[in-house]
């Protein structure tokens, strides 16, 4: 299964994702989520910026919005169109926030102390993380199923959570004698942009919170700064092999190859055949082409449109009303089954 060919599938689809407004987004964030979302376009999916989960570590409050915005942004800059897709602040939705609530009441807190992203981002001093960090899974898994969303693209580091979401969904269904409620959602994962890493460590990812701007391409960058980046990027002395068995071991080599493919919709063979036998000193110019010309156009309409701010909130406002027309409803069959007073017809 490929993000652009859904399986086969008996009930209504609906596609959801995210992206949180933490940190100024990159090739992994791009390859990983957006060129997907832009992929299932047509099936008009319901796209939101995470600011309830941005918060789980700190962030400005004289920030937050105009980070939500710059979000937006990259949704619009990577081709989305906001008459297919809904785009809108999490926070605008107030049904994500009162079903973590009841879901924080149905997951167990033996499958949250699995979560290795938990474990990852607390560090060393996790009785020092906030509570929303640790509980961030449920707050996902309501994402998705406040919408009773079937597919859910997005990057390899996100395969965990998508399962608790499954689990969530199977034990409520279970618990409150409702077979079938909610759907147990597919992720979306394939694809050579399923796991980015970074340019200067190729066992870790590309993330935005990497303290080394140089481990990462960043949406905004300029054209010239991209070039550098891959210039510097780690690499070993060898040349490139002729098989992908042969890049095992070849942490960096493999992820220079793999970013070359996504951006250039090449399998990793299919670019191996192009340079098997040459050296970094011939591959890293012919990626820096590549992306050069995929990025470099995305920063230019990200700065255009956020020099206008009113037509972003616009389309956040509007995004906001269709989400909340699909998921009042079902939040309020699911306050019927936990058998809330206030549900009561
Ligand atoms: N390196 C990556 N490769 C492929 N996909 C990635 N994603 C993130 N990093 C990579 C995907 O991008 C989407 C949005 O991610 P997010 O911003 O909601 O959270 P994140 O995964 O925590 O992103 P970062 O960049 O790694 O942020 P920090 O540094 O704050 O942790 C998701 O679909 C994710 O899979």
């Amino acid at each position: 299964m490929t993000e652009d060919t859904l399986p086969p599938y008996l009930g209504p689809q609906r596609v959801l994702s995210g992206i949180q407004p933490s940190g100024a987004l990159h090739l992994g964030n791009y390859l990983g989520a957006l060129k997907k979302f832009v992929a299932l376009q047509d099936q008009g999916p319901l796209l939101f910026v995470a600011d309830l989960h941005a918060i789980t570590v700190w962030q400005e409050p004289q920030q937050l919005a105009a980070q939500t915005r710059e979000i937006a942004a990259a949704y619009i800059a990577s081709g989305l169109d906001p008459m297919k897709a809904s785009i809108f602040p999490q926070s605008a939705v107030p049904a994500h926030a009162e079903l973590a609530w009841i879901f924080n009441c149905v997951a167990r807190l033996g499958w949250l102390d699995r979560m290795t992203q938990f474990k990852e981002k607390s560090g060393a001093h996790k009785e020092r993380a906030s509570v929303g960090l640790y509980t961030y899974p449920v707050l996902q898994a309501a994402d998705i199923l406040i919408y009773k969303a079937t597919h859910v693209p997005v990057g390899e580091d996100q395969k965990q959570h998508l399962e608790l979401t499954r689990d969530v969904a199977q034990k409520f269904n279970h618990d409150f004698d409702a077979p079938g409620f909610f759907p147990l959602p597919e992720p979306l994962i394939a694809g050579p942009g399923a796991r980015v890493m970074s340019l200067r460590d190729g066992r870790a990812k590309m993330s935005k919170s990497d303290p080394s701007d140089n481990s990462r391409l960043n949406l905004m960058d300029e054209a010239d700064a991209i070039v550098q980046k891959i210039k510097k990027a780690k690499t070993d002395p060898e040349p490139l092999p002729e098989t992908l068995a042969e890049l095992k071991g070849r942490p960096e080599a493999e992820n220079l190859v793999g970013i070359y493919a996504a951006l250039a919709d090449q399998s990793a063979e299919q670019v191996l055949a192009q340079f098997a036998g040459k050296g970094f000193g011939t591959f890293k110019p012919a990626l820096a082409e590549v992306a050069v010309a995929t990025l470099a156009p995305i920063g230019v309409r990200m700065r255009a449109l956020m020099d206008d701010p009113v037509e972003i909130d616009r389309v956040l406002k509007q995004g906001a009303e269709r989400a909340n027309a699909i998921a009042e409803p079902i939040l309020k069959e699911v306050k019927a089954k936990v058998g809330y007073w206030s549900a009561r017809s």
